[in-house]
């Protein structure tokens, strides 16, 4: 049975969504682990899920091959003005926006359900937290908001009969007509599909794809996009950042936000196994942070989700055991392959590499097959309280006080293992610079070096001039309670293509360095591009890396670094007047002390 609306604005929204979508029947979910279960048995007898004998509770979708990743391209920020949605956004005018999207959500739920699913991104009534009401005709959906966020009721009574919400309508555009047989997973063509935010009115419309960001709309259209400009306009930050808690031998703890862009090592991060000895590491999110300046003057950040839907492939015992360990029930897998016994399996999992397997596109796949058995991003959605080392006070409601930021991105070369800034100033200019090559994350080419600033190209719900700007603005708040900020980058090669830094856990031992420097207690060296750790600053106690590879990674190429200033000085041009005095004065600042 529907739980009873008693917000009239809620009900006018769910009327509206109902009256232009024509679904069969309208439901609104009261989050409680029967509707679940019923919405799951539902796929399993339809055949959209398969269940997993060896994990309870568990199951895999094969998602459309179309349909597997987020669509950049597809994605809008609709102001009125082009201008605030910015360089890095694509723009359609909210009139001409919403008037193709009602052609193409006229009569899109026909012969389905229409799900009307109240969350709330951060523990309910967290001063931090926002409530959102998701319109869906996806019960996948639906179940993956149950694990990604807090769903149902007790959003509902939080809500009231006048609190505020966001309002975001997701279909499939899929309609069904009476006796059509449905597909496994029903999507519209890339070239209906639409991620649209109208940041003016808080409001999310998206069409056309069932998968990840495009279809769980609290994650990165709500957490992101449009908490992005609220925070702008608020004061906040709402940031695609890892948090993590790191504990000192001595029992001193250090709270860490970190930026990577897609697929570049937030979750693994997040629940890092330390090996440098005595230090534990204990997660608080693997993908988004909201932070508020707290009563003392220092930022507080809690995570606004209740799972993690992270990247499958490469994860493993050997590199995220913690993940792994939460993995074992109540999980639903995407795009991964089904191995013979009733398990899933992906490039990079433990053991041996199964004889057989069906492959994500559902067909026979043997080891030496010319394609992968799991989609590059296939991913889990797992409850974060299952994870092992999640914080035992995760959910606090005022949040952890943040000491570190850290941005990086995957790059090959060029950007060493770890660089602290001067400054604030020159911290924000290395996250506006923040360099990285392209994810499966996204649909598109993989491999292309770009600027992803903040690791939130993809998530900056308005012009990113502004929020450049607003970084400055929060330091100056912050003063001397600012996080100290650092830039890593995991993934430098070898001429030969190898990593030349084992990364994983290993990278504690960076996380290390960056704790001491901020007790003074670990040196550095200055360079043109930052602080570099100093000779044996760098706990290497026990690590097998040779030393010409910690020489390479630890180096500042000066002529490589001067040969990055053009593509600098362009990615800043695109914000032309915009662009924040203080960061043209970086860059100035930089190519001076590189001569
Ligand atoms: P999103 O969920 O898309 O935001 O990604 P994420 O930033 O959480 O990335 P994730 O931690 O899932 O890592 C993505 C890929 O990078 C996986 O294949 C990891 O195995 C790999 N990876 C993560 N950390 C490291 C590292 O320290 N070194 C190397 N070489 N690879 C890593
Ligand atoms: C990302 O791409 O950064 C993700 C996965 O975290 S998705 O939810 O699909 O955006
Ligand atoms: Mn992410």
């Amino acid at each position: 049975m529907s739980t009873r609306i008693k917000h009239e604005k809620l009900q006018a929204f769910v009327d509206e969504a109902a009256a232009m979508c024509g679904p069969d029947e309208v439901y609104v979910c009261d989050g409680s682990t029967g509707e679940y279960d019923r919405l799951m048995a539902l796929m399993l007898e339809s055949g959209s899920a398969t269940p997993l004998k060896k994990r309870p509770n568990s199951v895999l979708f094969r998602s459309d091959p179309s349909d597997v990743a987020r669509v950049e391209d597809r994605t809008y920020i609709s102001t009125p003005d082009r201008a605030d949605a910015g360089p890095t956004n694509n723009w359609v005018a909210p009139d001409e926006l919403k008037a193709t999207m009602k052609g193409l959500y006229r009569g899109c739920m026909k012969g389905r359900t229409m799900y009307v699913i109240p969350f709330s991104m951060g523990p309910i009534g967290s001063p931090i937290a926002k409530i959102g009401i998701e319109i869906t005709d996806s019960p996948y959906v639906v179940c993956n908001m149950h694990i990604m966020t807090r769903v149902g009721t007790r959003v509902l009574e939080a809500l009231g009969e006048d609190g505020e919400f966001i309002p975001c309508l997701h279909s499939i555009g899929a309609p069904l007509e009476p006796g059509q047989k449905d597909a496994a997973w029903p999507c519209a063509p890339i070239e209906k599909k639409y991620i649209s935010h109208f940041p003016d009115e808080n409001l999310i419309w998206s069409y056309g794809s069932g998968y990840g960001g495009n279809a769980l709309l609290g994650k990165k259209c709500l957490a992101l996009r449009i908490a992005s400009a609220m925070a702008r306009k608020e004061g906040w930050m709402a940031e695609h950042m890892l948090i993590l808690r790191l504990t000192s031998p001595g029992g001193k703890q250090y709270h860490i936000a970190a930026a990577f862009p897609s697929a570049c090592g937030k979750t693994n991060l997040a629940m890092l196994q330390c090996t440098v000895e005595g230090w534990k590491c204990e997660t608080v999110g693997d993908d988004i942070a909201w932070m508020k300046i707290g009563p003392d003057g220092r930022l507080y950040a809690i995570n606004p989700e209740a799972g993690f839907f992270g990247v499958a492939p490469g994860t493993s015992y050997d590199s995220n055991p913690m993940a792994m360990d939460t993995l074992h029930e109540n999980i639903i897998f995407t795009n991964c392959a089904l191995t013979d016994d009733g398990d899933i399996w992906w490039e990079g999992f433990d053991g041996p590499v199964p004889a057989h397997a069906i492959d994500w596109k559902g067909r026979d796949w043997t080891p030496g097959s010319t394609e992968v058995a799991a989609h590059p991003n296939a991913r889990f959605t797992a409850p974060a309280r299952q994870c092992p080392c999640i914080c035992t006070d995760w959910e606090k409601p005022e949040g952890v006080p943040i000491d570190i930021f850290v941005f990086g991105g995957r790059r090959a070369g060029v950007v060493p293992l770890v660089n602290e800034a001067f400054s604030w100033d020159h911290g924000v200019f290395l996250g506006a610079t923040a360099s990285s090559e392209t994810t499966a994350a996204n649909i598109g080419s993989v491999g292309d070096l770009r600027r992803d600033p903040f690791a939130m190209k993809p998530f900056c719900g308005y012009n990113m001039a502004d929020y450049f700007q607003h970084w400055l603005d929060m330091g100056d708040r912050l003063g001397d309670k600012a996080p100290r900020i650092f830039y890593v980058n995991w993934f430098r090669k070898s001429a030969a293509g190898k990593f030349l830094w084992p990364g994983f856990g290993e990278n504690s031992r960076v996380l290390k360095w960056m704790c001491e420097r901020i007790d003074g207690r670990a040196g550095a060296r200055k360079t043109a591009i930052g602080l570099l750790p100093e000779e044996g600053a760098l706990d290497l106690e026990g690590l097998d890396v040779p030393g010409e590879n910690m020489k390479e990674i630890l180096a500042v190429d000066t002529a490589a670094w001067k040969a990055e200033i053009p593509s600098l000085e362009k990615h800043f041009a695109q914000f032309g007047d915009r662009l924040p005095p203080r960061m043209k004065a970086q860059l100035e600042g930089l190519a001076k002390r590189l001569g």
